[in-house]
Order: structure tokens, then C-alpha cells, then sequence
């Protein structure tokens, strides 16, 4: 018996709003394509509270819902299709862990990202966490995709 190769797989990066703000958006492309991930779609969008409130329903009814929601509205918001093997967890790899504070130098949110004033935690990028969630998420962000 064979071992199947490994097929190449979709997932949905977002250069969040203080990402774009800060003029991060292309080092987070660099540091995809760098890892050797192809872009498969990127589309720069000013997003709606319909598209926030699907996009972040697992989080409907937390403290920081309504914080993150407006900070989600706060400006654009580059979406970007990356396409590899195992690309899910790379690229949440190369993100590192959620707060930017004590996230792993190395990283895109330990190198570029820290605490900042203001309700919700500002941490550059999104990534989907599951082949499921970036299913989901890629149909939200680039509908026809
Ligand atoms: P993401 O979905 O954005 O890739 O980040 P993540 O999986 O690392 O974090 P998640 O738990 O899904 O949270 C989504 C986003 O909500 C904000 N957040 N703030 N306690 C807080 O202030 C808090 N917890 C979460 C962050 O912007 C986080 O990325
Ligand atoms: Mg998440």
C-alpha cells in the first residue's frame, strides 16, 4: 500500500484593520509566500456587522463581542485565500499565540505586535483554526470563491 500524498489545502488569513493601518499588509504576504504558501485570492474589504457577526459567531455573547466587532469596523481589512500543505497550521504558526504580548518572537504577532489601549486585544492577523472553520470563513470573505 501507498501512502497518499499530501493534497494541498485552503485557509482564510486576515490582515487585520490595525494590521493595514500600520502599513503591515504586505510583511504578512511576505512571510507567506516566504514559507513557500501561494496566494490564492487577496481582496482588500471594509467589512459590515453582518459579515463580523458570522465570521466571529463562536464568540456571539463574550465580554469582548461588541470591542472586537467595532474594532473589526475600525478600517479595512485585507483577506487573503493562502493555499499549501498543511497550510492551516502554518500559518497559525507563523501568527503565534493570540496575545501579541508574550507571542513567541519569530512570529508575526511576536515580532510586530504588543499591547495597545483600547477594549479588545489588536493582534494583526486572523487564520482559521480548522479545515471546517476555513471552509466557512473562505465562503464569508470571498463569496463565488
Ligand atoms: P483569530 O481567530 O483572530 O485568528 O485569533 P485566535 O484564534 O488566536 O483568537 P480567538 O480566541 O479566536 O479570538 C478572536 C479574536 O478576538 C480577540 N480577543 N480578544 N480577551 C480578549 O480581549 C480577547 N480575546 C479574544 C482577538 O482579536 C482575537 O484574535
Ligand atoms: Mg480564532
Amino acid at each position: 500500500p501507498h501512502t497518499a500524498a499530501p493534497t494541498a489545502e485552503r485557509t482564510l488569513v486576515l490582515v487585520k484593520p490595525d494590521g493595514v493601518r500600520r502599513g503591515l499588509s504586505g510583511e504578512v504576504l511576505r512571510r507567506i509566500e516566504a514559507k513557500g504558501y501561494r496566494l490564492a485570492a487577496v481582496q482588500l474589504v471594509h467589512a459590515t456587522p453582518e459579515l463580523l457577526t458570522q465570521h466571529y459567531a463562536e464568540h456571539a455573547g463574550k465580554p469582548f463581542f461588541g470591542s472586537l466587532v467595532e474594532f473589526m469596523l475600525s478600517g479595512p481589512t485585507l483577506a487573503v485565500v493562502a493555499e499549501g500543505v498543511r497550510v492551516i497550521e502554518g500559518f497559525r504558526s507563523l501568527a503565534g499565540a493570540t496575545d501579541p504580548t508574550t507571542a513567541a518572537p519569530g512570529t508575526i504577532r511576536g515580532d510586530l505586535g504588543r499591547a495597545w489601549d483600547g477594549a479588545v486585544m489588536q493582534n494583526i492577523v486572523h487564520g482559521s483554526d480548522s479545515p471546517e472553520s476555513a471552509a466557512r470563513e473562505i465562503g464569508l470573505w470571498f463569496p463565488g470563491l
